[in-house]
């Protein structure tokens, strides 16, 4: 454990400490950021009304639209002065976010990642490989600054040049690799187009996050690369990377409850769900100097679980998220979200672990079609073995979603490969 003093604190200190730091927070946004004290007047609400860490569930949401409303600078509550750093979450559509940090805040946020890191295997002995995009993008440097501050060596490689990464590995002997659970395949992919096996390598495990991936996703990537991989959550509005991380339990997320309160909301009607619910994750933070969020709804859908943990970390735990709420595809008035679809091909083990779904809409039907690459051998073989496997994970993925899907299996490498965050939805109905 990184920081045994806050990773393992007594649950009632625990709140205790996030009601202090909270209430500070509240005043902080309240007397310095006006959108808050229209947001908190709307209601009648005053900092001073919320007496317990229940109360938060009266405050009204945050949500991104907010921050775009707001753009670029008027949701921070210091002067930019004491601003340092700025990161951006790249839209797809419309004005960017922009999130800054104080020091203090680079201080915190650097402290989760070494809590992450350490987590996931890392100490001042690993050669961290961090594929993370460096830039505005806040995967790159915010693995970067926890894995200095646990002493290990980091190579700050960011994505692209996949080959040339993998060389790098095998010369520097990297023991630990941090990117997208996408672009980790991809890299086991590249060792294997290069004639090697992760034998050549001396990894031992990675830290995957910034997109949804289903356990049989972690298996298929611990498998191709012998290594223990560890899921990491967190977003820019937040933090970054560094909200969240896997122990060796590897059964669930800690939240890094003495910086963040999470809570689970129905995401149609905003009612906060009662324990062990699935939903939508709001998030306070009660540390953050520069932007504070109050109830920020992030759209991941997951569950909160207060068991203890057989690691010994009392933070409370997050299910690995099964997708973000927009991007749960509803067809026929059926909701399926591509995780589900991926744990299914997996499952099934007979195609490659590269797939896309295409959702359309012919009349007034939504359609959706599963691409799903397979091996070469296969596609070689003959086309009744081929439409046979096609009408398996048809009739699969109808029993486990209960939705009609047409089933494509397509060629070796036609599936675009990410270096960042896959694009597993193709939605032909907004274009
Ligand atoms: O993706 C921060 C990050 C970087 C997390 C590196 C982990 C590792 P954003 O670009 O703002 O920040 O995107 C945040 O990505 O709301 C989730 O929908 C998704 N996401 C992040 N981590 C996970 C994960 C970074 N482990 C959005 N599982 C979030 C599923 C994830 N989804």
């Amino acid at each position: 454990m990184w920081n045994q003093q806050y990773e393992a604190m007594d649950r009632e200190k625990l709140k205790t400490l996030q009601f202090l730091r909270l209430k500070q927070s509240l005043e902080r946004v309240y007397q310095l950021v006006p959108f808050y004290r229209k947001s908190f007047d709307s209601i009648r609400a005053e900092p001073g009304d919320i007496r317990c860490l229940e109360d938060l569930q009266k405050l009204p949401f945050t949500v991104k639209d907010d921050l775009r409303d707001n753009f670029p600078y008027g949701l921070f509550t210091v002067d930019l002065n004491e601003v340092v750093r700025i990161h951006s979450s790249s839209g797809t559509t419309g004005i960017p976010t922009v999130v800054g940090y104080t020091k203090n805040d680079l201080d915190t946020w650097a402290e989760l990642m070494a809590r992450t890191l350490t987590a996931g295997g890392g100490s001042s002995e690993s050669i961290v490989h961090i594929a993370y995009g460096y830039g505005l993008f806040t995967g790159g440097l915010g693995a970067h600054y926890g894995a200095e501050k646990i002493g290990a060596t980091v190579v700050p490689i960011s994505g692209g040049q996949t080959k040339r990464q993998v060389r790098m590995m095998r010369d520097l002997g990297t023991t630990l690799l941090a990117c997208t659970p996408s672009y980790a395949l991809y890299i086991a992919e590249t060792i294997a187009e290069m004639d090697m096996t992760p034998g050549d390598l001396k990894l031992r495990s990675g830290i995957f996050g910034a997109e949804p991936w289903s356990e049989s996703m972690r298996r298929v990537i611990e498998d191709k690369l012998q290594i223990d991989a560890f899921d990491i959550y967190g977003l820019s509005e937040i933090i970054g990377p560094g909200v969240a991380y896997e122990c060796s339990a590897k059964a669930g997320l800690h939240i890094s409850e003495d910086h963040f309160i999470p809570e689970i909301i129905d995401p149609a009607s905003g009612e906060a769900l009662p324990v062990g619910s699935t939903g939508e994750l709001a998030i306070t933070t009660v540390s953050k100097e520069a932007l504070p969020m109050i109830r920020y709804r992030t759209r991941d859908i997951t569950t909160l679980n207060y068991e203890p943990c057989s690691c010994g970390r009392t933070h409370v735990r997050m299910d690995k998220v099964s997708g973000r709420s927009d991007d749960m595809i509803i067809i026929r008035g059926v909701n399926v979200f591509p995780s589900q679809v991926e744990s299914i091909l997996l499952e099934m083990g007979e195609t490659e672990p590269h797939y896309q779904l295409v959702v359309d809409r012919v009349g007034s039907l939504d359609t959706l079609q599963v691409l799903v690459e397979v091996s070469e051998q296969m596609f070689s073989d003959h086309v009744r073995g081929l439409e046979s496997l096609e009408r398996r994970i048809r009739l699969e993925i109808d029993n486990m979603l209960g939705v009609t899907a047409d089933v494509k299996l397509v060629e070796p490498k036609s599936i675009p490969r990410s270096e960042g965050k896959a694009q597993r939805v193709i939605d032909k109905r907004n274009l």
